[in-house]
């Protein structure tokens, strides 16, 4: 399968890797929207948030997770947004599901 995500996650293409496990991988973004910027994946190929079926509970749970306790580690005590695009109007642009964790700077409302 030709995916981007799935090869980083596979160790075939580099990343700055944070976290990795047997489910999930973390590493920071490569265009950074924010000081910490950084995405938590499922190692599993999921397409779109909209393909997440229900035996994929524990693994979003899990994305989650991880996200929360990366972003303490990356220094986000003061606060810090996760983001899931999904499809063309969510501007998803990589096609395997990935968490953005964004912080050490103000957000705004409504995002863009
Ligand atoms: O977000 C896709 C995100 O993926 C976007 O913020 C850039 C990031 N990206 C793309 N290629 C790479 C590589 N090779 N390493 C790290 N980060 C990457 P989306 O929500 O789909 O628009």
């Amino acid at each position: 399968m030709d995916c981007l995500f799935c090869k980083i996650a596979a160790g075939e293409i580099p990343a700055r890797k944070l976290y990795e496990d047997d489910q999930v991988v973390a590493f920071h973004d490569i265009a950074p929207q924010a000081p910490v910027h950084f995405l938590v994946i499922p190692k599993k190929h999921v397409r779109t948030v909209n393909d997440l079926v229900e035996e994929d509970k524990a693994l979003a749970g899990h994305i989650v997770f991880t996200a929360q306790r990366l972003a303490k580690e990356q220094g986000c005590e003061a606060g810090f947004r996760m983001v899931m695009n999904c499809n063309e109007q969510g501007g998803q642009t990589v096609y395997h599901i990935h968490m953005h964790v964004l912080g050490q700077r103000q957000m705004h409302w409504p995002p863009g």
